[in-house]
């Protein structure tokens, strides 16, 4: 009840989703692409012939390398092999419409040459800026842009877990200011890009600071209109992140989904989300030896039509090597799923939570503002036998397989809003998706 609210001056600004038309573009990308590349990408998750068990991007953390080794890689960064508009087209073909890109992780190495710290690209061997040449390719290959920005930055002697002293104070006001001025260079500078995603926020000294994150996002949104910012970004004044005192979601969807899908739609509360997924288990940035379970293309296209059809997008991550290659398994990854959209996009993009109960056979979608139901099939039983439950006064007009139009499906109702899809074959390899034109009965 409203009364059991407390009044709070740094918590949530709404109520509800977002309803302007920049929010409802991020909404329909169904399918998204991580990168994390950087210093980290060189050593590949090895240091002096020993293999870190972490992950690779947090490396410089490790008591196996000195603090001042890790940070002499800059002396070594040279992506003679990088190509923006090759990594675009690789992205593009997966079919993502939108990337998130490390401007700047933990580590604190910029990936652009800030004015404000000399710890950036500019001092590699490579030089020149690495986002502009990004931000252009992937716009150009009709790809939105998000830029990845770490608070948490240990190459700066300013910033700090915690604020215990007068010192400490001190100094992390300093940082607050260098923060600041990286994030408005940043929208600056790329003035195509749609949103900042933010990491490296929870630690004490930056949680505290809820009115000066506050006031900074709300500079930034009104400096960029329509700039999509999620959860991760800021504390309200009691210290609670993600949610705010009063269980309100700030910021603009909900960023905790890390390598975890929800179950249930009443999981997501009603908000916008989207799950950031690695290949392996939890390695970010290149780890020359990927270990443990891979996931495979139809491991991962089930991922993506499950956050879809809990109204979420899916976002797959890469790790591109020093030297600016993807390696082979990535783009073999993504050769096959954009081969898969290719066939089922329409299943995935413009599509939302179909509001129909689950079925084990896989996953319904619904395209946002139709009676368009897709039903993406991953485990065939054995019956052959696909049911669908729709709402009652709710009929199939029209079945068909996603692709093949010419098979066409004779539902066979069951009882009162509830059928049958008969496949013809159950010797199905991969997943698809069978269109469901419904209508209100008359
Ligand atoms: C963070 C980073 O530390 C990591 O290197 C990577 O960039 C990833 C995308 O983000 O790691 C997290 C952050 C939050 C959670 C888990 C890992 N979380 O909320 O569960």
């Amino acid at each position: 009840a409203q009364g059991d609210k407390v009044s709070l001056v740094h918590g949530a600004h709404r109520t509800g989703r977002r309803t302007d038309a920049a929010m409802a573009r991020w909404r329909a990308y169904g399918l998204g692409q991580f990168i994390h590349w950087g210093l980290y990408s060189i050593p590949g998750g090895e240091w002096d012939g020993k293999t870190y068990n972490g992950a690779a991007e947090w490396i410089r953390s490790w008591d196996g390398i000195t603090k001042s080794a890790y940070d002499s890689l800059i002396y070594h960064f040279n992506p003679v092999k990088f190509d923006a508009t090759a990594w675009a087209a690789a992205a593009q073909q997966m079919g993502a419409k939108y990337v998130t890109i490390t401007t700047k992780h933990h580590d604190g190495f910029c990936l652009w040459p800030s004015k404000y710290t000399s710890y950036t690209v500019a001092s590699s061997p490579y030089k020149k800026d690495l986002i502009k040449p990004l931000v252009d390719a992937y716009n150009k290959a009709g790809i939105d842009v998000i830029l990845y920005f770490s608070i948490m930055d240990w190459s700066n002697p300013d910033w700090r877990y915690d604020i215990k002293t007068k010192d400490d104070s001190i100094a992390f006001e300093r940082f607050k200011k260098f923060t600041r001025n990286q994030l408005l260079e940043l929208l600056e500078r790329y003035p195509t890009t749609k949103g900042l995603w933010f990491d490296g926020t929870w630690d004490n000294a930056w949680v505290k600071q809820a009115a000066f994150a506050d006031e900074l996002e709300t500079e930034m949104r009104k400096m960029r209109p329509g700039l999509i910012i999620g959860s991760r970004f800021r504390a309200d004044e009691n210290g609670k992140r993600h949610f705010d005192t009063n269980g309100q979601l700030m910021g603009d969807y909900e960023q905790g989904w890390e390598r975890k899908i929800p179950n249930t739609i009443t999981e997501v509360h009603g908000n916008d989300w989207d799950c950031v997924m690695t290949v392996p288990e939890n390695q970010w940035g290149y780890n020359a030896a990927w270990k443990g379970h891979i996931k495979t293309t139809d491991e991962l296209l089930e991922m993506l039509a499950k956050c879809v059809s809990l109204d979420g997008n899916f976002v797959l991550n890469f790790g591109p090597k020093g030297d600016g290659s993807i390696r082979k398994e990535e783009l073999s990854l993504a050769r096959e799923i954009g081969d898969w959209m290719a066939v089922n996009q329409e299943a995935i993009y413009g599509c939302e939570y179909a509001g129909l109960e689950p079925q084990n056979w896989g996953y319904f979608t619904k395209k946002t503002g139709t009676d368009k139901i897709y039903m993406l099939v991953f485990n065939v039983p054995v019956s052959g036998a696909l049911r669908v439950k729709l709402p009652v006064q709710t009929s199939i007009s029209k079945a068909y397989r996603l692709g093949q139009p010419a098979q066409t499906f004779v539902p066979e109702e069951i009882q009162a809003s509830e059928s049958f899809i008969h496949l013809k074959t159950t010797s199905e390899k991969h997943p698809f998706v069978i269109v469901l034109e419904t209508a209100k009965k008359t």
